[in-house]
């Protein structure tokens, strides 16, 4: 980060003490999402998660460091994918882990599961199963801020394959004609399920798709914490000064399937393989961190809170009872 930078009095560029605090945090958070949905995905396979489970592996970036970015009362929503937006948001690992395995101490009491979880205290929206939804619910909670006066700003992430989707072109249009506060967030992961995004969209520059709203919107390196934090700090204060909507297209990868089944046809290991031992997020902040000074001591401290801390959300989720029967229809419709 170019700004970042400090210069020493021989005039040798290195970075402030500042920013190795905030990348060593955002190295914590990212191996909080990384290590809490690895042990996700040996749940799975143990038979103690079922249904729908999305894994967020490979783009921990992109989450971590637009919060970086926002403050208190700002507020998040995104798709299905969403385990890592939750953790990210300061919700309880014991508490999303335990609405993964369906259980009553889980944020939706056991009934929402992987892509249905929120909370008021976190300012957190979702979780939407339906691809896109989110997007036009994101513009309310803008709506909503703008209505009140206050000067929230409201991140509304979709991913590339819903980013053509006739609703968020209908988003765009009523958030820029009344200068909505929304940052909307595309993380291009390259695929929408098994369809390359190069085989789904005409437009190949996702960060332009705003412009015939005037939507100002930029690509930013969502393997980078440190571009993706740079960048939302641009969008977040021009939303937050009045200027309406921002688009980020956020180029990331998702490591795992699409869901826990993929029979994985439509890309190549060595692709996979290359993002993974070039590109990873977490070992380019490690890789960084190590420049700065931080000793492998300071690491293995981190290492250990994040294995406790995610082996505790798995303890948790597992001793939590299933709900009573009697739940099954409490807290599902709120009469008008
Ligand atoms: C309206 C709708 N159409 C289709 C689906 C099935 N579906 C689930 S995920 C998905 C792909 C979305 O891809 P993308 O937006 O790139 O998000 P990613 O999974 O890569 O995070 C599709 C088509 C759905 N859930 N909702
Ligand atoms: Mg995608």
């Amino acid at each position: 980060m170019a700004q970042a930078a400090e210069k020493t009095r021989r005039g040798k560029p290195r970075e402030s003490a500042l920013d190795k605090d905030h990348l060593l945090r955002a190295y914590r958070d990212m191996l909080l999402i990384r290590r809490f949905e690895e042990k996700a995905g040996q749940l799975y396979g143990m038979g103690l998660i079922g249904g729908f489970c999305h894994l967020y592996i490979g783009q921990e970036a992109v989450v971590v460091g637009m919060q970086m970015a926002v403050g208190k009362g700002d507020e998040v929503i995104t798709s299905y994918r969403d385990h890592g937006h939750m953790l990210a948001t300061g919700m309880d690992p014991k508490g999303v882990m335990a609405e993964l395995t369906g259980r009553s101490g889980g944020y939706s009491h056991g009934k929402g599961g992987s892509m249905h979880m929120f909370s008021k205290t976190a300012n957190f929206f979702g979780g939407h199963g339906i691809v896109g939804a989110q997007v036009s619910l994101g513009t309310g909670l803008a709506f909503s801020n703008w209505y009140r006066g206050n000067d929230r700003v409201s991140l509304t992430y979709l991913g590339e394959g819903a980013s053509n989707q006739g609703q968020v072109y209908e988003s765009f249009n009523l958030a820029a004609l009344m200068k909505l506060p929304v940052v909307f967030v595309i993380e291009n992961n390259k695929y929408g399920m098994g369809t390359s995004v190069d085989r789904a969209s005409a437009s190949t520059d996702l960060s332009k798709n705003g412009a015939p709203w005037g939507i100002p919107g930029v690509q930013v390196d969502g393997m980078d914490v440190l571009a993706v934090k740079a960048a939302a700090d641009v969008a977040v204060a021009h939303c937050r000064a009045g200027k309406g909507p921002y688009l980020l297209e956020v180029k990331t990868y998702r490591y795992r399937g699409h869901s826990m089944s993929d029979p994985a046809r439509y890309r190549t290991r060595e692709e996979v393989q290359m993002m993974r031992t070039q590109h990873d997020c977490i070992e380019g902040a490690r890789s960084k961190l190590e420049a700065m000074g931080v000793e492998e001591a300071e690491f293995k401290r981190i290492d250990d809170e994040i294995k406790a801390l995610v082996q505790e959300a798995a303890d948790f989720a597992q001793a939590s009872p299933e709900p009573e029967p009697g739940e099954l229809y409490t807290n599902v419709l709120v009469e008008g």
